[in-house]
């Protein structure tokens, strides 16, 4: 975008004009098989949550079958997204785990 190295108003008013990157929302869904401390885990290494928040995301999952982990770049989303699928794969857990725009 600014490959020119250009400095000074210039730059400053072409940034204005860059769209802020859209966000993308990460969900965990409901199933009857997954261990709900393989959630939990889930929510404390992958999406870094504090074991408390991460204890009461995968709750909301368990009674209301969708939640929110966390909102990303796509890129970032994506790469959440496979870790979880990943493991649970790894696993053998049936997990699921969406990415929505924001
Ligand atoms: N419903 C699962 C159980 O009772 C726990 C669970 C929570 C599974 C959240 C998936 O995304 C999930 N063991």
């Amino acid at each position: 975008v600014n490959a020119s190295r250009e400095t000074g108003a210039a730059a400053l008013s072409r940034r204005e004009k860059i769209a802020p990157p859209k966000k993308y929302g990460v969900y965990l869904l409901n199933d009857d098989y997954t261990p709900m401390d393989f959630v939990v885990n889930v929510l404390t290494e992958i999406f870094v949550l504090p074991q408390a928040r991460a204890m009461a995301v995968m709750l909301l999952v368990h009674h209301e079958g969708k939640g929110l982990c966390g909102v990303y770049t796509l890129d970032m989303a994506q790469t959440k997204q496979q870790q979880v699928m990943r493991r649970a794969k790894r696993e053998g857990h049936p997990l699921q785990c969406t990415v929505e725009e924001v």
